[in-house]
């Protein structure tokens, strides 16, 4: 510390003074004592505005706030008005001048202070006081005495306080500086948040580090455990189930027939360090082994596959301040959903999330605190990275992730951080890592152009066709030939992919495909888990409530929903992406052959046989189950594939489902569900389906077509009635419509209005496509129908789209049924540069909600390249509940390849069917509305029921960060004729 100024450590690029040396995390039955709940606080406005003599014992506070610890303090007050400060967001620039190490004077800075009583008999004379998170930089004094102090937000930070703790009361002291030099080290893309956002305690330090090594030999089957301790007296090692009671931990010890740790069998052993003082620290022990082989990553000898998600840690009210309960929830919905692995994006966790990967079995890619990525605008001019004023900094942060972390199983690899340029600390940090270390790998995508410094070879965001030559180990070389040939042995991993923002990511089947083609791929991790949208409410009494994102706080630079881009959203619940995820990992699959009658099961799980699912058939005929039973399969070892012949009820159900001519498509849907309860889910829970149809529809009636005649004004076609001049259609039995007209816009998703190489969106608005007109050039009635011809263009524009509306209708006496049918023919002209967003007919029904009723693939919104998780079947639903509540309002709850639909408002029902097949979309608001809205709260009901029949959309693909859709999945303007048919009954 700097005698002249008291706060140079804010500024000075040191991790921190008085600190203790990094250990591991763990629980012991010493006793200690928790300062969690409130402290006394104050906002200082910066560092010209502290508190004199806070520090002392005897300072009154009783003046100021309480503030919960652990939070975040821009967090408090929420979903109303933040108290202090206010949450702050940015991707990549650094919210102040980049001009390391310094940062602004202006400087909020939180002073804490906290009174605890030291009971009678607490062994002071070893304790510890321990902080595990405090975002950015922290000093603190106890009983007046400077302890020290620290950064690096994530990563705990320990005191000796043998020397300041005394029986009876005791006054902590804590100022906390929300940005400090280590605030360079920190531009992760979330929340500039700040405060004591994770646990504070006295601990005793009895043992004081260990680190279990725990291997497994898969040629023998043979565990070797070895656990190295740090301790002021002799420990000793217990290990019960495996027989193991020594006085010598550091063994190693040689155990046969081990159970192995893996993410499918999160195999883990009770252990024990007893010291002669008698303190007692329980270990769970997994035995794993983390390999190269062959250019593939492998554990315990088989190639992994990783199926993962990056997660960043967040709570729409408390930030990055999350219970136990939540963590859970996570590592449950990431089972449920059958992911396998996480990147603790971009930071490590609150400690218990790893415990719980460890108990219920994810692979962890464990990151360190670390990003630089708002040098990168500069062209990583000053980049800390490579600067050696830093060094110190990185190694401490390298030392903190892997101390505090190595005793956990799940954990197979250390990631150095994200997005820091590459430079020498880098390699430092990597060179430290691995001598510490020798049982896991080292990522760092940063390195990615040349390797040489990690055990992965790691990208982000490249399209399918680099995926599959990087699997084939086709990739451009790196400069160096040495750094070459390290780098072609190396396996690929995917570190960010499928960028989840907004409606999207589109074309995940596509990169499994690649993934599962090439052993060289290992898999990789969907960017992100969950958005980081925060609860806001529009007022105090106001029930409505909505999730804020960047510049809804008035941050003068910010890059506003780019925060939203998670497969939850931000209240947990799952979105369309991530139940599409889910589908596309399934690691069992299912697969139909009406034709041989047989059905496929190809297990690809690591380690697991399919013994522990049980099997379910159901057929449908049109929707309504005509049978279903258990299926037996025989257990399916990983990597293996059986096939089963149909037993004779689903072949009877076939047969009786034939004999009865419903003249509906009939459908058979094999299901693989947990047979037994699992740490994460229950019996009965679902991991795979597949599904086929067994017999086709009956092709609908023709019907002999009415003359469309005038009346009244009106031209009449049976039931329907037509605006004479417009051709438009006006009513139809007793339901009043309005259109339905040719429509291509949609609400630009994130991925459209996103987009290296100018996003889509603006393409399509300098078109004009968001404008438009619909111009009538022809309504001719004649003895079968009427023809309404049209031409759609924006002003200016010499490129359109030709239209021909073809009605024909008929009365169905017999049934009391109107049919009215529309083929639209669709001809661009014109120099057409842009795809289109879609293509259909739009119109609108008065209602403000309606009952849905389909068959068709569902129950979730599908798109052309998002539609592995919808199956076909009958659902019903509501206007209301089909609309997905994406944080920035954008095109959304599309129902992909409908057969037919019913839609019921109060009083009046409209059939519409499909020929044979109709994109269907519903909504309370127009597209336009849909267009205009920042948030779901803009969204209000117009009366009007909104119908979208689309012929196609434009893919979803991943734009926002990464390709856009692949070309089979692009919506070129060319020739199109679709058709729809409606009916009412009367
Ligand atoms: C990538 C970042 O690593 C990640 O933190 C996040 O910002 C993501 O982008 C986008 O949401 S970096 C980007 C330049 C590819």
């Amino acid at each position: 510390m700097n005698d002249l100024d008291p706060n140079a450590y804010v500024e000075d690029r040191s991790p921190g003074t008085g600190r203790l040396r990094p250990r591991a995390a763990f629980t012991t039955d010493l006793p200690t004592i928790a300062l969690d709940g409130d402290w006394r606080f104050r906002l200082a406005a910066g560092l010209d505005d502290l508190t004199e003599d806070f520090a002392t014992p005897h300072f009154d506070d009783t003046g100021w706030d309480l503030l919960a610890v652990p939070s975040c303090w821009q967090m408090t007050g929420l979903p109303g008005e933040p108290r202090y400060g206010a949450p702050a967001y940015t991707n990549i620039r650094y919210p102040f001048p980049v001009d390391p190490p310094r940062v602004p004077r202006r400087n909020p800075t939180g002073e804490y202070r906290r009174a605890f009583d030291v009971p009678a008999g607490f062994p002071s004379a070893s304790a510890v006081l321990r902080f595990e998170g405090v975002d950015s930089a922290f000093a603190v004094w106890l009983n007046g005495i400077r302890l020290g102090d620290g950064k690096g937000s994530r990563l705990t930070t320990e005191f000796d306080v043998a020397a300041q703790l005394r029986p009876g009361r005791n006054v902590l002291a804590v100022r906390v500086h929300q940005w400090s030099s280590g605030s360079y080290l920190e531009d992760q893309d979330m929340w500039w948040l700040s405060g004591i956002f994770r646990s504070v305690s006295v601990v005793i330090r009895g043992v004081e580090d260990f680190f279990v090594r725990a291997a497994y030999d898969h040629t023998t089957g043979r565990g070797t455990l070895a656990v190295d301790v740090t301790a002021p007296d002799r420990v000793s090692l217990s290990v019960p189930e495996l027989g193991i009671v020594a006085a010598d931990p550091a063994g190693p010890y040689v155990v046969e027939g081990v159970e192995p740790w893996s993410d499918e069998n999160p195999r883990l052993y009770a252990g024990e360090l007893v010291s002669e003082a008698g303190e007692r620290v329980p270990l769970r022990i997994g035995f794993r082994t983390v390999a190269v082989v062959d250019g593939v990553l492998t554990v315990n000898g088989r190639p992994i596959s990783l199926r993962g998600v990056n997660r960043h840690e967040w709570h729409p009210l408390t930030g990055r301040t999350l219970t136990e309960d939540t963590m859970l929830a996570d590592v449950l919905l990431m089972k449920q959903h059958n992911i396998n692995a996480v990147r603790t994006s971009h930071y490590p966790p609150d400690r218990r999330f790893l415990d719980l990967c460890d108990e219920h079995g994810l692979w962890v890619f464990c990151e360190g605190d670390l990003e630089t990525h708002g040098f990168e605008p500069g062209g990583w001019r000053r980049n800390p990275s490579d600067d050696p004023d830093w060094r110190e900094a990185y190694l401490d942060r390298a030392a903190r992730l892997v101390e505090r972390d190595k005793n956990h199983p799940s954990v197979i690899v250390w990631s150095l951080g994200n997005e820091s340029g590459t430079g020498a600390n880098l390699a430092a940090a990597a060179d430290w890592i691995r001598r510490r270390d020798d049982t896991r790998l080292i990522h760092y995508e940063g390195d990615w152009a040349s390797c040489a410094y990690v055990d992965l070879y790691s990208r982000m965001y490249i399209g399918v066709d680099e995926l599959a030559a990087v699997g084939r180990g086709q990739e451009a070389p790196t400069a160096d030939p040495a750094d070459d040939a390290h780098r072609r042995a190396l396996p690929a991993v995917l570190c960010e992919y499928g960028h989840a923002m907004g409606n999207g990511p589109g074309g995940l089947t596509d990169y499994q495909l690649v993934i599962e083609a090439h052993p060289r791929l290992a898999g990789g991790f969907i960017w992100e888990w969950i958005d980081h949208g925060i609860l806001r409410s529009t007022d105090e009494d106001d029930a409505r409530s909505f999730y804020a994102y960047g510049g809804d706080f008035g941050e003068e630079v910010h890059d506003g929903n780019f925060v939203a881009d998670g497969l939850l959203f931000p209240d947990r619940t799952p979105s369309p992406g991530l139940v599409e995820f889910k589908k596309v990992i399934e690691p069992v699959r299912i697969s139909i052959d009406p034709a041989h009658r047989r059905i496929s099961v190809r297990n690809l799980h690591h380690v697991r046989d399919t013994g522990y699912l049980d099997f379910r058939w159901t057929m449908e005929d049109g929707g309504e189950s005509v049978g279903s039973g258990a299926l037996s399969v025989p257990a399916t070892a990983p990597g293996a594939t059986t096939e089963v012949e149909w037993p004779a009820d689903v072949r009877a159900a076939l047969d009786s489902a034939r004999k009865n001519r419903s003249g509906h498509e009939v459908w058979l849907t094999v299901s693989a569900v947990l047979a037994a309860d699992e740490t994460w889910a229950g019996a009965g829970h679902e991991i795979a389906w597949g599904q086929a149809q067994v017999a086709p529809a009956t092709a609908p009636q023709p019907f002999t077509p009415l003359p469309a005649v005038a009346r009244d004004g009106y031209l009449a076609l049976g039931a329907a009635r037509f605006d004479a001049r417009s051709g438009a259609l006006l009513q139809f039995g007793d339901l009043e419509v309005a259109g339905p007209l040719l429509d291509i816009w949609r609400a630009p998703i994130d991925n459209d209005v996103r987009g290296s190489g100018g996003p889509l969106a603006d393409r399509w608005r300098a078109a004009g496509l968001h404008r438009m007109r619909h111009e009538i050039l022809g309504v001719e009635p004649d003895g079968s129908g009427l023809t309404v011809t049209a031409r759609l263009a924006p002003a200016g524009a010499s490129f359109g789209l030709g239209v021909v509306y073809r009605w024909t209708g008929c009365d169905e006496p017999d049934t009391g049924l109107a049919r009215l049918r529309l083929e639209t023919a669709v001809t661009p002209d014109g120099p057409w540069t842009v795809p289109l967003p879609r293509l259909g007919i739009a119109m609108s029904l008065p209602g403000t909600d309606a009952e849905v009723e389909w068959f068709g693939p569902g129950p979730g919104e599908a798109y052309r390249d998002s539609r592995a998780a919808a199956r076909v079947g009958r659902y019903r639903s509501t206007v209301s509940a089909m609309q997905t509540p994406y944080v920035r309002p954008q095109e959304n709850g599309n129902r992909h390849r409908v057969r037919r639909a019913r839609i019921t408002t109060a009083d009046r029902t409209l059939l519409i069917t499909g020929d044979p097949v109709i994109d269907l979309t519903v909504r309370p608001w127009s597209t336009a509305a849909l267009t205009a809205a920042d948030h779901q709260h803009d969204l209000v009901r117009d009366g009007r029921i909104h119908l979208h029949l689309d012929h196609a959309h434009h893919g979803l693909g991943s734009a926002a960060c990464g390709p856009g859709p692949l070309a089979p999945d692009v919506l070129a303007a060319v020739p199109a004729v679709f058709s729809v048919e409606f009916s009412t009954g009367r």
